[in-house]
């Protein structure tokens, strides 16, 4: 009763005892569901997300993901064994942490690593619009993909980069949008050079990653144990 007093004089102060108190400074405040609820559609919990970006070698995973991490274009090419990145990103309104897994080439031998299927909420499946072995690699990496998590439902989204490459195009927007549509996947074409289409990528994912716990009962709870 106290806390809802507190918002009701100061948004900011009730913020800030919450979270205090989610911290373990247990207090008398926000003990009720209903303050917590008050609190909530205030201002609704960060949520974690883990993505992770597969693709054939050179296809721009990691300058893709650095472009939306750091804002920067890497020319240079430095194959990956894998990394992983974080990054706050407000999406609708809603804050997600975001666990970034920049994962290493694969080809069509490669066997797919079981790693990559845990706790990953969402795939960004990725070619080069300028090579067709990427768009062959990257039809092999979904099968194998859906053969090891064995749910059709996870949240993929298909992107084909490099698209400022006009010259050496070799794949068109429609093939690539083709592919995802067999998929029942979104399609995005990106430039790992152009900050706005590798925004447009991840802001994309997580809203599929939203949808499709939208339609499912809710798996994990947002609620907060204070
Ligand atoms: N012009 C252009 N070059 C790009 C783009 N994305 C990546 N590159 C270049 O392509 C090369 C490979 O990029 P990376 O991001 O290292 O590719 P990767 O998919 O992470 O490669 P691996 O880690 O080996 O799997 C680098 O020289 C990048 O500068 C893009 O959108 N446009
Ligand atoms: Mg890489």
């Amino acid at each position: 009763m106290g806390v809802t007093l507190i918002y009701l004089r100061d948004q900011g102060m009730l913020s800030r005892l919450l979270i205090n108190n989610e911290l373990g400074l247990k207090g008398e405040i926000c003990c009720s569901a209903r303050c917590l609820d008050a609190w909530k559609k205030i201002m609704p919990q960060p949520k974690s997300r883990k993505i992770a970006v597969l693709g054939y070698r050179s296809v721009g995973k990691s300058s893709l993901t650095i472009q939306f991490v750091e804002g920067q274009f890497v020319d240079s090419y430095d194959p990956t064994i894998e990394n992983t990145f974080t990054k706050t990103i407000t999406v609708s309104g809603q804050e997600y942490h975001l666990q970034l897994v920049d994962t290493a080439g694969q080809d069509e031998y490669s066997i797919f690593p079981q790693s990559y299927t845990i706790d990953v909420d969402g795939y960004i499946l990725l070619f080069s619009v300028t090579s067709y072995k990427s768009f062959e690699v990257v039809r092999v990496i979904h099968e194998k993909l859906l053969d090891m998590v064995g749910n059709l439902q996870v949240p993929i989204i298909l992107v084909g980069n490099k698209k400022d490459l006009h010259m050496e195009r070799v794949i068109s927007f429609e093939e690539g949008r083709a592919l995802a549509e067999s998929w029942s996947a979104p399609f995005l074409e990106s430039s790992a050079k152009e900050n706005q289409t590798a925004v447009e990528v991840f802001r994309r994912m997580i809203l599929e990653v939203e949808k499709m716990e939208a339609g499912q009962p809710p798996s994990r709870t947002s609620c907060l144990i204070m």
